[in-house]
């Protein structure tokens, strides 16, 4: 059973858990840089479909930013200071991504965020995330800010147990959420994506997740 209490929501900022903050639009000021910022980008680093422990191909490409990036391989999840198809150190995550995920945190009541790593998942039709939760950061009273660029999607925001009801969030481009506190290590995915065309990004959906990985 999935509760659909967003849908109708037209509030620019909503508090939908303990800790954690939808800011619809939020980024809406920096979108087209960081469309092409991210298209740039990608020309000289491909992203990869990353794997499950269990050898699976996630439907979702991914690359990162940062000190660290977020890696998925058979040993398992985590970060790693290369790119594992370059063995080259990720690209700094530019100064524009950085500025927008310190603000959104500050919205949310978190100060002084900085994060050390930022995941690009790349969405095409069909492209989802089954619910998981983040947990291969060291220290959880850091947030998580999320942007949503593209297509829109489905957020899937559940609870501390797998099988807890979960709440849909329609997400679009512009959109920015913020995960901490109490909501920190809740289950979240995302739907499947629908066939769109959008003027930015074509057929795709772009999420940005900063985080800090390392420790304090
Ligand atoms: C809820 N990515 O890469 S972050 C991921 O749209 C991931 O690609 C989402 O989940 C995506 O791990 C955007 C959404 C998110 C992140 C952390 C959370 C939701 C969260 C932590 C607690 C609760
Ligand atoms: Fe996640």
């Amino acid at each position: 059973m999935t509760a659909d209490l967003f849908s109708e929501q037209t509030e620019t900022q909503v508090k939908f858990a303990e800790g954690a903050l939808w800011l619809r639009g939020f980024a809406m000021p920096e979108a087209d840089v960081l469309c092409d910022t991210l298209i740039h980008h990608l020309e000289t680093h491909p992203p990869q479909r990353m794997v499950t422990p269990m050898g699976y191909q996630m439907s979702v490409c991914t690359t990162s930013f940062g000190k660290f990036g977020w890696v998925g391989t058979t040993e398992g999840y985590g970060y790693s200071k290369l790119d594992l198809a370059t063995q080259q150190p990720w690209p700094v995550i530019p100064k524009v991504f950085l500025g927008l995920a310190n603000r959104a945190a500050l919205q949310a009541g978190y100060v002084d965020f900085i994060p050390d790593t930022c995941l690009v998942n790349i969405y095409e039709a069909g492209s989802k995330m089954g619910l998981h939760q983040d947990k291969d950061e060291q220290d959880f009273s850091q947030p998580i800010v999320s942007v949503s660029l593209g297509l829109s999607a489905t957020f899937l925001f559940g609870g501390q147990n797998r099988t807890d009801k979960t709440t849909k969030i329609p997400v679009t481009h512009g959109d920015v959420l913020v995960w901490g506190g109490g909501s920190r290590l809740h289950y979240h995915g995302v739907s499947s994506l629908n066939v769109g065309e959008h003027n930015l990004l074509g057929e795709r959906r772009f999420n940005l997740t900063l985080r800090k990985a390392g420790k304090i």
